[in-house]
């Protein structure tokens, strides 16, 4: 790869889904000279480290949670279950990368440890874990809005002299709990997913949960030929739809909960949640995540099916969820309230129990001891922010993200910031990023992106800037729209409330289509909201 200073239109750092296409479509779409980097060894971001076992993809993913831009692609990959694997989205990743031959243009093994913008030259230069620098007009941080990894920050914890798993880092090397007793912290996704997968072989786990879920059955099960036929068919249509419905093709309701008899609205969500759970937050009732009475209604539904799965009364009792149903990211298990039926499963309720300390062998809550050889922390991430905070980027004037996002992560469309010009966020704060489907909404993006690069580079521009004033106006409009549901209710990562400290701001944008359609508008109407830089050289 060539360091020539003045070679590279763009940098993208990040190699998982939203940097693997900013790189195809930069740099074979638009024929600019990009460069991207990865601290880790291969492609796949998320998908490179979540590696724990029963890891899956959150949705009734296949063949969805996938590129669409090429129906070649689309035909030749194999889907082979409704929920997809990591194994498998990890293969299909790296198909990806040596179909449209990307890896020539990615450095793996490379961290970014520094970014840096020249005004005069409209630059941003980097510095590398390598010791490189390399220096582009245009930074795309594609840095994954799930992998800063939150440990928690339990007085001792390093007192544990086993071993000890993040699962947002998990080793490559297999992971035996063979006859182990193992301890899991953390009952979110990836609590939920690995929990049931680890006790088939452990001696014992004890589950440390500070916040009962709603967890829904996945009901995953094989692809049919005759499903992935017909999708591949109807490719163009499904795109379209996914675009227009929030990002899955998935019809929502318009069925409103007051035209049904309680009656009659309880057996609806038994239909759903035997098709699969995720349906009773899209397709029971309209307004399930924004009226408080019809919401509790659903909460207790799911309350009565936890009761019904937990044999043991006391258990399903420390189960019980109490805030409003799907305000926190919703979860599907493939087993999850059966484990706690197995004899060698328990549950310490951290909310009447708490961690007193760790020692060398086990945990001590309040009221005991628990031995354990293996401590798993499915404790989240500080999400969305966090990578951003983590590469820490210096735009105009030195300032540097960290103090600009001191106490509040201001942002205009999820994807530009005041003072960092000719940075692009792909899934930023302020962006859909899970509320939509996370690859298409990366497509979209970086074809945003790329009109934004072509619109300077026709119009003999140097750099565009997001004003301080589209910064409030666009705060103003997404939380006006999470303001009309229950989210800021609920003390979620949405909420940047599971990061002790962490400014309290919702943290996405609920209405995916919509956000597409605004930044089309804002290019439309001639980049509204930023300052078009005349190029300088
Ligand atoms: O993390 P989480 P996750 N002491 O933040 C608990 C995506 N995902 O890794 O609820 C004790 O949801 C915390 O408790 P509480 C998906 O979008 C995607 O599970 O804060 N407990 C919670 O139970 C998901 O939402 C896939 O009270 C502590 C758990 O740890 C997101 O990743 C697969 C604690 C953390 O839950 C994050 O999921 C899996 C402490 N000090 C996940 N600190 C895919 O589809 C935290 N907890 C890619």
């Amino acid at each position: 790869m060539s360091d020539d200073d003045n070679a590279l239109d763009a940098i993208i750092i990040g190699a998982g889904f939203g940097g693997l296409y900013a790189l195809h479509h930069l740099r074979d779409g638009m024929g600019l000279n990009v460069r991207a980097f990865d601290g880790a060894s291969g492609v796949g971001g998320t998908w490179w480290y979540n590696r724990y076992p029963g890891a899956r993809v959150d949705a009734p993913s296949s063949p969805f949670y996938a590129y669409t831009f090429s129906q070649e692609l689309v035909d030749e990959w194999t889907w082979t279950e409704t929920q997809t694997s990591q194994a498998s989205v990890l293969a299909y990743l790296e198909h990806v990368a040596d179909r449209f031959d990307l890896r020539k243009n990615i450095q793996f093994d490379t961290w970014v440890t520094d970014a840096r913008y020249d005004e005069d030259r409209q630059r941003w230069t980097i510095e590398t874990s390598t010791g490189q620098t390399a220096s582009a007009q245009f930074l795309v941080c594609a840095v994954g809005a799930l992998f800063v990894a939150n440990k928690p920050d339990y007085p001792g914890i390093d007192d544990f002299a086993g071993a000890c798993y993040h699962t947002g880092r998990w080793p490559h090397e297999p992971v035996s709990f063979e006859g182990k007793r193992v301890g899991v912290i953390g009952t979110g996704s990836s609590g939920i997913q690995c929990i049931p997968e680890i006790a088939k072989t452990a001696a014992h786990v004890t589950v440390f949960q500070r916040t009962p879920q709603y967890s829904l059955p996945a009901r995953n099960r094989p692809l049919t030929a005759e499903e992935l036929a017909d999708s591949r068919a109807d490719w163009e249509n499904l795109r379209t739809s996914m675009r227009r419905r929030g990002g899955w093709p998935f019809k929502t309701t318009r069925r409103r909960s007051g035209d049904f008899t309680p009656e009659q609205r309880h057996a609806i969500y038994e239909e759903l949640w035997e098709g699969g759970g995720i349906h009773l937050a899209i397709n029971s009732f309209a307004g399930v995540l924004s009226k408080k009475d019809l919401n509790e209604e659903v909460s207790e539904f799911v309350r009565g099916k936890i009761r019904e799965i937990v044999t043991d009364p006391v258990t399903a009792q420390k189960l019980m969820p109490s805030y409003y149903f799907g305000t926190k990211r919703l979860i599907l298990d493939n087993g999850y309230f059966e484990t706690y039926n197995r004899d060698n499963v328990s549950l310490v309720d951290l909310r009447e129990d708490p961690i007193a300390s760790f020692t060398p062998t086990g945990i001590r809550t309040q009221n005991g001891e628990h031995p354990i050889d293996i401590l798993v922390l499915a404790t989240g991430f500080d999400a969305v922010s966090g990578s951003m905070l983590n590469l820490n980027p210096k735009g105009r004037d030195g300032i540097s993200l960290k103090d600009k996002w001191a106490s509040r992560f201001d942002n205009y469309l999820g994807t530009t910031i005041a003072g960092f010009p000719n940075l692009f966020m792909i899934h930023g704060p302020g962006a859909p990023g899970v509320f939509f489907t996370m690859p298409l909404g990366g497509e979209l993006t970086t074809a945003w992106i790329g009109d934004c690069i072509r619109h300077l580079r026709s119009n003999g521009l140097g750099a565009m800037e997001a004003t301080h004033a589209a910064e409030n106006g666009w705060d103003r409009e997404i939380n006006d729209i999470a303001d009309r549901t229950l989210y800021p209710y609920t003390d979620s990562w949405y909420m940047g409330a599971n990061v002790p400290g962490k400014p309290r701001q919702f943290l996405g944008h609920l209405r995916g289509s919509q956000y597409f359609d605004r930044l089309t508008e804002v290019a439309e109407e001639g980049y509204v909201g930023f300052v078009l830089e005349p190029a300088h050289h």
